[in-house]
């Protein structure tokens, strides 16, 4: 099992003020923050970032919303942290997710839904490379 995830502050979240608190639920919720950054997704890179959407019919409106403005992407390591972000996140949809979930929080809806996290470990690695090169990741405190 690996123990890293890519997490996204996504545009609406990062336009609507919540970053903040959302880096303070994910730090208190046991994760590390091994990168991170603010940026703004070109088309080119929302594409290949979702390319496994590409033929899903909500695929252009889910490119447009990535790039309408900065998100700020994250490298996050605990224990199983792919399942345990999912369940910090809660469901895609708002409407479905757990009390007290950032997504309950801060999503509107199904679409505008304030953060992304990978499903797999597999696509956490893919998807922290998408972003983040290796000299990025060694950021260890060492003291
Ligand atoms: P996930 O983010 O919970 O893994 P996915 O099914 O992988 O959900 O969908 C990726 C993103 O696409 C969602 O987070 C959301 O922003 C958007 N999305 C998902 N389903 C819909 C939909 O039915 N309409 C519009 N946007 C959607
Ligand atoms: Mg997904």
């Amino acid at each position: 099992m690996s123990n890293k995830t890519l997490a996204i502050i996504k545009p609406d979240a990062v336009n609507n003020e919540y970053a903040g608190e959302i880096i303070d639920k994910i730090i208190k919720a046991g994760f590390k923050i091994k990168a991170m950054k603010m940026t703004r997704l070109t088309v080119d890179s929302a594409e290949g970032f979702y390319a496994i959407h590409k033929e899903r019919p909500f695929f252009g409106e889910l490119v447009e919303y990535m790039t309408s403005g900065p998100c700020i992407p994250m490298a996050l390591e605990k224990e199983n942290a792919v399942e345990d972000y999912r369940k910090l996140i809660g469901a895609t949809d708002p409407a479905k997710a757990d009390e007290g979930t950032i997504r309950k929080l801060y999503a509107k809806n199904i679409q505008f839904n304030a953060v992304h996290g990978s499903d797999s470990d597999e696509n956490a690695e893919k998807e922290i490379s998408h972003f983040f090169s290796r000299n990025e990741l060694l950021n260890n405190y060492t003291d």
